[in-house]
């Protein structure tokens, strides 16, 4: 039996990669062993392609649900970077969503905001300053323009820990894989040829390593657009939210959904300007869609 981390996944083919970096396309014993890219396997080979036999038990799952499927994303993760820009516009509620995924799984998670260069930074701090004032770490850079200051301010944050980024489109994802791990391109390139993709494809979730040791990665997972969170309960979502955690305990009925109960100490704290506004706005949003009858 070999061990060694599933780098890959597209449907039901994974790509393994070994401790010495080779990259072997492998299947699952069955369908009861159940694995996503960061998972630590145990496999064996059969012929030219390798056999899953186990995977070890995880540290976190990160997952999305929608209403129709629930998709993990990875395993075994540090953090979660969320990738934002000055410009374009991004979804606040994307952001939101991706914060309060993290929290449920017990993943730390921070905020990057890109392309500060740009002459609209003042407005797009003010849109983030809701999160800086929660607690959540907001870091600035300028990939393109100030790539040196940024990948020496991103090194230490990345180095011998596993990231899953997250963002838009249009951030400036492939722009900082591109910055943080120069050999990206010949990495994608060992995933589909591994996976007989024939092209390099960047619709699965990667792994990257980011150093010969193999000690630290960067996970890119796209099509989070479809992130939904159907795994929370409605009566959870104000304790995974920061901001508003401290006031839902000042309500005058204990099961109080904070969205039109009087008495209730959510909308008091929104009123006197202690929530943001776009926050609440996310929260009564996210409170109906987990509400709505499930199928
Ligand atoms: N002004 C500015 N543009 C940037 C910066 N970083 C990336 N971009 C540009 O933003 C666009 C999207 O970047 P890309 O890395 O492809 O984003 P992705 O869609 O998230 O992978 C590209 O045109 C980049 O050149 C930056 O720091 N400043
Ligand atoms: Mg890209
Ligand atoms: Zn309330």
């Amino acid at each position: 039996m070999q061990h060694g981390v599933v780098v890959g996944a597209h449907g039901r083919h994974f790509v393994v990669e070994s401790p010495d970096g080779a990259r072997r396309l492998c299947h699952r014993r069955g369908k009861k062993v159940d694995c996503v890219v960061g998972d630590r396997v145990a496999w064996q080979l059969t012929g030219d392609e390798g056999v899953i036999e186990s995977v070890d038990p995880r540290r976190n799952l990160l997952f999305r649900q929608d209403r129709w499927r629930s998709k993990s994303f990875a395993a075994n993760l540090d953090q979660l970077l969320f990738l934002v820009a000055v410009e374009p516009m991004y979804s606040e509620s994307q952001l939101a969503r991706a914060l309060i995924a993290a929290r449920t799984a017990g993943i730390d998670a921070q905020i990057v905001l890109n392309k500060v260069d740009l002459p609209s930074v003042d407005a797009a701090r003010a849109r983030l300053a809701p999160y800086a004032r929660m607690g959540v770490t907001v870091r600035e850079v300028s990939l393109k323009r100030q790539a040196d200051a940024a990948r020496a301010g991103l090194a230490p944050l990345l180095e011998h820990r596993t990231t899953l980024l997250l963002g838009p489109s249009g951030m400036g994802k492939s722009t900082l894989i591109n910055l943080m791990v120069p050999s990206a391109a010949a990495q994608v390139g060992e995933i589909s040829s591994a996976l007989n993709t024939g092209r390099h494809t960047t619709t699965t979730t990667t792994w990257y390593c980011l150093d010969d040791e193999r000690r630290g990665a960067l996970i890119d997972s796209p099509g989070f657009q479809e992130y939904g969170l159907h795994h929370v309960r409605p009566e959870q979502l104000a304790g995974l939210m920061p901001d508003l955690a401290p006031h839902a305990g000042h309500c005058r009925f204990y099961n109080c959904t904070h969205r039109q109960e009087p008495g209730c100490g959510v909308r008091t704290a929104l009123a006197a300007g202690e929530i943001a506004a776009s926050r609440y706005r996310i929260y009564e949003e996210l409170h109906a869609e987990l509400s709505a009858v499930r199928w």
